[in-house]
């Protein structure tokens, strides 16, 4: 049985064919250290390094590619950029539909350093108020914090409205595209962002491993690894050069080479395409589920706009046991549980037993579709009472 993969939520799979070969090419061809040695491998592997760099400036209109550091996932990035903006005594903004990556590293510091935290109220499909987010700003508000997009719902939070208001209250704007990134645009001048966390592994279609932080070059973060950086090394003190700054340790080379081809495979299609595809492939499946007895759907109505999860539980039955059924009677994976993000379950209702995920990406087709429908509506079967 073939599985049908709707965990791109999680990781993106498959990867397109030019992610692979040019990894294989670089463990098989010039895997040495980037920006460390004089030799030809070494300059090689950087330069795909900067390559990469260079690419994500263009999906991102970013001006500098040196703003960008390369990080392992949107969890590390995030830490970053949160522990290393946030000082004492400062109040942060954030909404009712984080994941764990920055709730965690936002209560750490409250109970660590005396930080304030407000969390603006989100209705039940995950959406703010703007007059909220004006009213909630304080004179000591530093930062603001969300995602672009839920990881349970799909819901996509006004970024650039957000972004607006932050720079006209001179507060810091810090956007989680762990969803967003490859499924919609951005554009961190338009939108106001002054630092954006990205994941590789997911929309980009780049290996596990990878991800980065955007940081505005108006901005200076307490690095949150020191170390070598293969530049400066005379000097006690951790360099403030870009990306060195914030890039200690040997970097991801052979993850960086793939997912320079994932960003340069989204440059070719577009994100408008990529979304488009998404987001049709997701109503397909609301559509036809929506007429399950007992099922209740997650987030965005039919209809209105979102990225490529679909999220639901069905009356009287366990989330994880109908993950588990989809797995292993008709090969589809899900991911069921809390998905890291107890507060959108909280905010949706679903906090008692969680929900299943089903989320698309550019290469789930049509059939695959009507499998998952054929599949949840004969699951749905032996719980209806
Ligand atoms: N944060 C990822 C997810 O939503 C892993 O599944």
């Amino acid at each position: 049985m073939d599985t049908i993969y709707l965990d791109n939520a999680a990781t993106t799979w498959p990867k397109p064919p030019e992610v692979i070969n040019a990894m294989t090419e670089f463990l098989r061809e010039y895997a040495a250290n980037p920006g460390r040695g004089s030799h030809q491998m070494s300059v090689k592997a950087g330069r795909v390094v900067f390559e990469c760099r260079n690419n994500l400036s263009k999906l991102f209109g970013i001006k500098n590619p040196n703003d960008i550091a390369f990080a392992l996932n949107t969890t590390s990035a995030l830490n970053q950029a949160i522990r290393g903006f946030v000082k004492p005594g400062q109040h942060v903004i954030s909404t009712g539909i984080e994941h764990n990556s920055v709730r965690r590293p936002l209560e750490y510091l409250r109970k660590l350093i005396g930080i304030e935290i407000t969390y603006l109220k989100t209705d039940p499909q995950g959406n703010i108020k703007l007059d909220d987010l004006e009213k909630a700003i304080q004179s000591n508000t530093s930062l603001v914090v969300c995602n672009h997009s839920s990881n349970l719902m799909g819901t996509i939070l006004p970024v650039a409205e957000i972004g607006e208001i932050c720079r006209k209250h001179k507060v810091c704007f810090l956007v989680d595209a762990a969803q967003s990134a490859g499924h919609l645009e951005i554009n961190v001048e338009h939108m106001g962002i002054d630092m954006l966390a990205f994941p590789g592994h997911k929309g980009l279609f780049g290996p596990q491993g990878t991800g980065g932080l955007y940081i505005s070059p108006d901005l200076e973060l307490e690095p949150l690894l020191l170390g070598g950086t293969g530049s400066q090394s005379e000097l006690v003190e951790q360099p403030t050069v870009r990306p060195d700054r914030y890039e200690s340790g040997t970097l991801n080379a052979v993850g960086i080479a793939g997912l320079n081809e994932g960003v340069k495979f989204i440059l070719k299609e577009t994100v408008k395409k990529i979304h488009e595809k998404e987001w049709a492939l997701t109503q397909q499946l609301m559509k036809e589920i929506a007429q399950v007895k007992g099922l209740k759907m997650l987030g965005p109505e039919l209809g209105e706009n979102k990225t490529g999860i679909v999220a639901f539980q069905i009356e009287n039955a366990d989330s994880s046991e109908i993950a588990f059924i989809l797995d292993q009677s008709f090969g589809i994976a899900v991911r069921a549980g809390y998905h890291c993000t107890p507060l959108a379950h909280q905010t949706a209702g679903t906090f008692d037993n969680g929900a299943v995920r089903a989320s698309v990406s550019y290469f789930t087709t049509e059939h695959e579709i009507e499998q998952m429908i054929a599949a949840v509506k004969e699951i749905s079967k032996h719980y209806s009472r």
